[in-house]
């Protein structure tokens, strides 16, 4: 079940064997998408977050080439205050990074892969990536999308970030049979703001009904993962106009500099909070710790077994 190259901490070893309930944290929010020292006060906030929620937590990377389940906090220290200078790290790259021995911030795609691997079902995040504007012409896809499409993990986000073009991410998702749920909610949440407009394909109220869902889908070998969306709670949530024009200003620049390929998300997300002062950054860590709450719940119920009616 645990591939025999991943490192892990021997008390996740147990509590995996124990079928305990563990939430998978990404690292590419902490060297790229956020600034030192809020990005590892943030990563150790929401791993505090997932344990008072009765879930252990697992922050995931590549050490050395070794590709970890479950980093200490000097790991986190190390990772946070080296940040854009560490390789941020999706699919394509990490055999790279397993065969030089390196250091690597896995992203939304391959956190995904790392807990796979680790037997690890749940995992929480900020925003995935998606489909890029402009995607017609650069042709900007995030690996995460086709993650999703293979990879059985479930990925407790606000929304896919608000730099992209939703409704276009929402098809591709479709495309590939990805479920979009709605955490009550029967939009797709906007991440800095609550809601978009958009439809999400299935609104579920309860942490037990998402772990059913989950568990209906793997049972039938339905392959990949699934999208449970989570709005950013009212009273950190931004107003739409203020967020959606530093959106607009930092993709102009970005056009402007011939900012692409990886480093487009790290520069949008940067060039926002700037532009708003940091309010976008507190808002981010707001809903990074709401995730982290919700996937703890849904680790829980989901490793207290079946509860849908046997068919
Ligand atoms: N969500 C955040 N901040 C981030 C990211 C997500 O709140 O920094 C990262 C994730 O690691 C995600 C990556 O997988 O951005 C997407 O990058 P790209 O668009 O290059 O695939
Ligand atoms: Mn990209």
């Amino acid at each position: 079940m645990i591939h025999p190259m991943i490192a892990l901490p021997s008390q996740l070893r147990d509590a995996l064997a124990d079928g305990a309930p563990l939430v998978a944290l990404e690292s590419t929010i902490i060297s790229h998408g956020m600034p030192y020292p809020q990005n590892v006060e943030t990563a150790l906030s929401v791993e505090a977050t997932v344990r008072a929620a009765g879930a252990i937590p697992a922050t995931i990377a590549v050490i050395q080439g070794r590709p970890t389940v479950g980093l200490s906090v000097d790991e986190i220290e190390h990772l946070g205050k080296r940040g854009h200078s560490v390789t941020k790290v999706s699919r394509r790259d990490l055999p790279r990074c397993l065969s030089a021995g390196l250091d690597g911030a896995t992203t939304v795609a391959s956190t995904m892969i790392l807990a796979a691997r680790a037997g690890v079902s749940v995992f929480a995040t900020g925003g995935i990536g998606g489909v890029h504007r402009g995607a017609e012409t650069s042709f900007d896809v995030s690996a995460d999308l086709e993650e999703l499409a293979q990879t059985n993990v479930a990925v407790v986000c606000a929304g896919a970030k608000a730099i992209l073009d939703l409704p276009k991410t929402l098809e591709y998702l479709e495309t590939k049979g990805v479920p979009v749920l709605g955490y009550q909610t029967d939009e797709l949440p906007g991440f800095y703001s609550r809601s978009t407009g958009l439809p999400v394909d299935c609104r579920l109220d309860s942490p037990q009904a998402i772990a059913d869902l989950m568990r209906a889908k793997w049972d039938f070998d339905l392959d990949g993962g699934l999208l449970i969306t989570n709005p950013v709670p009212q009273a950190h949530a931004m107003p739409a106009e203020r967020i959606d024009q530093a959106i607009a200003q930092a993709l102009q620049e970005m056009t402007q500099q011939g900012v692409g390929g990886k480093q487009a998300t790290p520069f949008l997300l940067a060039r926002v909070a700037e532009l708003t002062g940091g309010d976008s950054l507190a808002t981010n860590i707001k809903l990074v710790e709401n995730n982290a709450r919700l996937a703890a719940q849904i680790a829980v119920a989901f490793s207290q077994g079946r509860s849908y009616p046997a068919p």
